[in-house]
């Protein structure tokens, strides 16, 4: 059933995999379990593209199907809520970059752990953050990226919000799948991974010990 649902995905059968992810749901499946098997669906797609055995029509099934499927599970319902936020996180998807499923993804996880999250959009410009940083004073500086092209404005943002010293008493994360690269260095970055649950995780420690830290002092 599970290789079942990669196939069904890699394949674009959108009504076939959330059936079958429905089942599972219904089954019991762990969310980090099914969320794997989404992920190895959809870069067999990505792969597909990458090969030109597929289009860009197929990229937006894809990312439908992944969208549903996650809808289904509630897969960023999984927290407590708490009356005053926990903290304000800013995110964006970096210039020049449209994807959004996974920025969306982890802001519904935030916010139903109780984070304020401002939300920029996605192709956001280095100034545009820079900006929403001054307005919001954020706890987190959280960016999105999954285009290769893009890694030059992540070091831009990098030096502009050191230059502006705006790095003070906050955390710079980066996540998506340009993280798998490994000339993806930029020193201003905290902490980068596209572990869905490596994020939520580093932000929820990251504020609690802050909060923590604000009561003792
Ligand atoms: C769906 C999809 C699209 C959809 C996006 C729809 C949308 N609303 O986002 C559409 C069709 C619009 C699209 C367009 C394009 N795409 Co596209 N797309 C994909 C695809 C298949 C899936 C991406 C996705 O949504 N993944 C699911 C989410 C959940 O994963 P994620 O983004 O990695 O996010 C997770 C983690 O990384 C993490 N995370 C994400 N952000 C953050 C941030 C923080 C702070 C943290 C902690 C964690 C975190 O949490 C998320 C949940 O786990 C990928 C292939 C792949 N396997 O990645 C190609 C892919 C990303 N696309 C690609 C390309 C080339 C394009 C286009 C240029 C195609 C074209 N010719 O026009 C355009 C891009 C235009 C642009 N300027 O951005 C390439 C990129 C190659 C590269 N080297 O950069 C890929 C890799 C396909 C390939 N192998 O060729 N695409």
């Amino acid at each position: 059933m599970k290789n079942k649902l990669i196939e069904l995905i890699a394949d674009l059968k959108l009504n076939e995999a959330e059936e079958v992810a429905d089942e599972l749901i219904q089954q019991g499946i762990k969310a980090q379990d099914l969320y794997d098997m989404v992920m190895e669906g959809l870069n067999a797609i990505g792969k597909k593209y990458e090969n030109g055995e597929c289009y860009i029509a197929d990229l937006i099934v894809s990312g439908m199907i992944a969208k549903n499927i996650f809808a289904s599970a509630n897969l960023h319902q999984s927290g407590e809520n708490s009356v005053k936020p926990l903290g304000t996180v800013l995110f964006g998807t970096i210039f020049d970059d449209i994807h959004d499923i996974g920025k969306d993804l982890m802001i519904d996880a935030l916010e139903n752990r109780g984070i304020e999250v401002i939300d920029l959009g996605v192709d956001v410009k280095v100034e545009k953050f820079i900006d929403a940083v001054k307005q919001y004073q954020p706890d987190i500086i959280a960016v999105s990226c999954v285009m290769t092209n893009s890694i030059p404005y992540l070091q831009q943002l990098g030096n502009a919000l050191e230059e502006a010293n705006l790095l003070e008493n906050r955390r710079f994360l980066l996540g998506g799948a340009v993280v798998n690269h490994d000339y993806v260095k930029i020193p201003q970055i905290d902490f980068m991974t596209n572990n869905f649950y490596e994020g939520i995780r580093y932000c929820e420690v990251y504020l609690e010990e802050k909060n923590k830290g604000a009561k003792d002092e």
